[in-house]
């Protein structure tokens, strides 16, 4: 454990309100009182001290990233006020992370806590004419040259690093850690090549406060309950223990009780505040890790000075004793102190090192300052969400190996195009057959998706086709399911992950909102994880209700910048539109979702029992549905235009033939097929000339794909054409035939119909 250096009592400057001041101060003097003797200068290859782990050679490399990661701490909270910087949450107190990556390499993945400001500048030692400072410089500017982001956040991340970028919102990034580990042993089961080698490791680094939050515990979980099947999860948690998050103190000893004795979940522990004693726990942790493929938690003591963030004035909340004792464990005055006594500086050698640091560090700040910001909407947007349409159509039509679909699909006359015409459940089956043919590495998981085919027999077959490593039952959490999705996609692979039912979507909706669909943002589209998430839902089921198998909140995905989501009515088009998805991941790198109208997946008929018309031919290879053009009933009819999707499109079919009758019109009705993003000038082209509008919308009122609707309706110039909107209620669905008072019916289409007489 580190010696708390001995500091003079709390003298009256220890009494100012700018703690990186004093920080900084501490440091200057430390050095300059102490009173120790130096040893003999040890070679660069022997221990930096009697007993060390710690050469000589790397306290010096170690150390040096340490004084990198503090010289831009402050320097940050001086330009801060000056407004050449835009974010002060600091490392202070952490520097004893550089020893992770230190020991560990660049190609392993690292998914990083805030404060890995001295892990990065470690890092960035493994690959030649790279400069830590520049680059986080140009971060904290938020210049457009800033490698990591663009300019979009000051973020830790590095493509060449192997460094993913992550959001501050706190243990999110676990689930996909995790999810990294377990794709980098998947490479070789099917036989995927990765883009790193097949030994590495996944590396997440996380405070106290954040392992107890759900996410963290929920990838803690899903490490432990692969472990214990004695499947391989080579992740390394890396918890950076400082006893408190913002102001809330984790109990003493609360990391230690809680994960020390977990099974399956190896505990370490290192000394993260002292180098020389830390570095040979931090090397058995990482080693373990990588030989044992067993998920490994080291717990690195730290502390944090400076305060949570620049905005952060502890003297505010805390005592000045309590204040000043947390600053005496600076790990960055054990490193001093290492280096006095080691013999490896001088006191003068040192403050000069030192001062020589904060030199580079404002000198890389001004010039980060000159160089260009992100300006435009245009800019800021770029690599939200790229699409190539040509590309994406190329790809979507391209045929998968004739011969594969035969040993596939058993025979020429078993080809689903082949076969007579069919409903969306086994459509969807199907198109996830060839999809699987097409891509050898697509790998189909979520609950009861493997053996039992799903709920609703849609994945029936594939597990019996492409085996256990490509389709497989995870356990029953959905942010582990996202999670994992994020990382297959990390290394290389097209996951579609089955979410059973919408309401169990927005229970892990941040993996998606927060994480996935973020990733291109955060990381100038130089990281992607392009996956096409499953999700069954919407209303109407017949015989099996209640909300939750029911849910018809589309709104949770509408707003997720980047998303797409397509919403198929009939089992052809969900062939074609499956094709597209894929195609946007391959191509584009797009987080994409499939919403599956549960209630459609088994009807054959349209109009009457028995009547078939709901059954369509599977479609040649050679077609697919491009992003955001539906499908157009009756495009020639304009005494109505019905704008509707998914179940609604049947619906509207059906109404619109009693509208015809009871007022002579022609109808059309157009099934927008994609939701997200709304293409308003598809929207807008066919409520050209329209007579009038009704938009049946099975989703709910308030912030429903209706409204959207409505706006490109309204803002093409087409407001005043007489429009009505059939919607759900904003309710909860009802258990039995209760559920048909608060969605629309038949009968409401047509009921809305009639109000636009005249
Ligand atoms: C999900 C979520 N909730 C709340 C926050 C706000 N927040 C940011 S940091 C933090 C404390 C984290 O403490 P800890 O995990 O111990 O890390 P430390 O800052 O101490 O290194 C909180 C509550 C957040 N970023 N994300
Ligand atoms: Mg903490």
């Amino acid at each position: 454990m580190a010696a708390v250096p001995n500091l003079p009592p709390i003298a009256a400057r220890h009494r100012g309100l700018n703690r990186a001041e004093i920080c900084d101060q501490n440091f200057v003097e430390f050095v300059r009182d102490w009173q120790g003797t130096p040893r003999a200068k040890p070679a660069p290859g022997a221990p930096v001290l009697p007993g060390s782990a710690c050469s000589a050679q790397a306290f010096l490399e170690l150390f040096e990233s340490q004084l990198v990661s503090r010289h831009l701490d402050l320097m940050a909270r001086v330009l801060r006020v000056r407004n050449k910087v835009f974010y002060t949450i600091g490392s202070s107190g952490h520097e004893g992370n550089a020893l992770v990556a230190k020991l560990t390499r660049h190609t392993d993945p690292a998914f990083l806590h805030y404060r890995s400001g001295a892990f990065m500048a470690e890092r960035f030692r493994k690959l030649p004419d790279m400069d830590p400072v520049m680059d986080s410089a140009l971060s904290f500017a938020a210049s457009k040259d800033d490698p990591a982001s663009g300019g979009r956040h000051k973020v830790w991340g590095s493509k060449p690093l192997w460094v993913l970028p992550q959001t501050s919102t706190i243990a999110s990034h676990l689930p996909k850690a995790l999810g990294t580990a377990l794709a980098i042993e998947q490479g070789r089961r099917i036989q995927h090549e990765l883009p790193i080698p097949s030994d590495s490791i996944a590396i997440c680094s996380f405070g106290d406060a954040s392992s107890n939050h759900a996410t963290a515990q929920t990838a803690f979980n899903a490490a432990a309950w692969t472990a214990y099947q004695k499947l391989p999860a080579p992740v390394l948690f890396v918890c950076e223990d400082n006893g408190i998050g913002i102001s809330v103190k984790t109990p003493g000893g609360w990391i230690a009780r809680n994960f020390a004795e977990r099974r399956d979940l190896d505990y370490f522990y290192a000394d993260g505040l002292d180098l020389a004693s830390g570095y040979a726990d931090v090397e058995r942790a990482v080693e373990h890790c990588r030989t044992t493929r067993r998920p490994t938690f080291l717990h690195l003591r730290t502390t944090r000075i400076m305060g949570h963030a620049g905005t952060d004035f502890e003297i505010e909340w805390r005592s000045i004793e309590e204040l000043v004792a947390v600053e005496a464990t600076d790990p960055l005055l054990r490193s001093a102190a290492i280096a006095l006594e080691s013999g490896l500086f001088t006191k003068d050698a040192l403050l000069e090192a030192y001062e020589a640091m904060r030199t580079r560090c404002f000198e890389a700040a001004d010039d980060a300052d000159r160089r260009p910001k992100l300006e435009t909407l245009e800019e800021v947007i770029a690599p939200l969400a790229p699409y190539s349409p040509a590309a994406v159509v190329a790809e979507a039509v391209r045929v998968a190996d004739p011969a594969r679909r035969l040993a596939v699909f058993g025979g020429e006359d078993k080809l689903p195009e082949k076969l007579p015409a069919r409903h969306l459940a086994i459509q969807i089956n199907q198109a996830l057959h060839d999809l699987f043919i097409k891509y050898p590495d697509t790998l189909l998981f979520g609950e009861d998706v493997a053996q039992k085919g799903g709920v609703y027999t849609v994945t029936k077959g594939l597990h019996k086709a492409f085996k256990g490593a490509r389709v497989f039952n995870t356990l029953l959490d959905e942010t582990t399911i996202l999670g994992l999705a994020q990382g297959y996609a990390n290394m290389g692979m097209l996951p579609v992950p089955e979410i059973q039912y919408l309401a169990y979507f927005h229970n892990a909706c941040d993996q998606i909102r927060g994480e996935a669909a973020s990733l291109q943002f955060f990381s100038n589209d130089q990281y992607r994880n392009p996956m096409l998430v499953r999700i069954a839902g919407l209303g109407y089921q017949k015989g099996f209700g209640g909300h939750f198998h029911n849910d018809n909140s589309i709104t949770a995905l509408r707003d997720i910048p980047g998303l797409v989501v397509g919403c198929p009515s009939r089992g052809d088009d969900a062939a074609r539109m499956l094709r597209t998805l894929a195609a946007l991941a391959r191509v584009d790198g797009r987080v994409t979702v499939f919403l599956e109208p549960i209630a459609l997946y088994m009807t054959k008929d349209l109009h009457e029992a028995g009547d078939g018309q709901w059954l369509f031919p599977y479609p040649p290879q050679d077609e697919a549905m491009p992003l955001g053009e539906g499908r157009v009933y009756a495009p020639e009819a304009d005494d109505l235009v019905i704008f509707s999707y998914g179940n609604g499109v049947p619906m509207s079919l059906r109404a619109a033939r009693a509208i015809e009758a009871a007022h002579g019109w022609k109808v059309r009705v157009v099934d927008l097929c994609w939701l997200v993003p709304l293409n308003n000038a598809f929207v807008a082209a066919q409520a050209a000339g329209a007579k009038r509008i009704l938009v049946v919308d099975e989703g709910r009122e308030a912030a429903g794909v209706g409204e959207g609707v409505i706006t490109a309706i309204v803002e093409a110039g087409f407001g005043a054409t007489p429009l009505r909107r059939v919607v759900g209620a904003d309710t909860y669905t009802p258990l039995a035939g209760a559920a048909l008072a608060v969605l629309p019916g038949d009968a409401d289409i047509v009921a809305a119909a009639a109000e636009l007489v005249g």
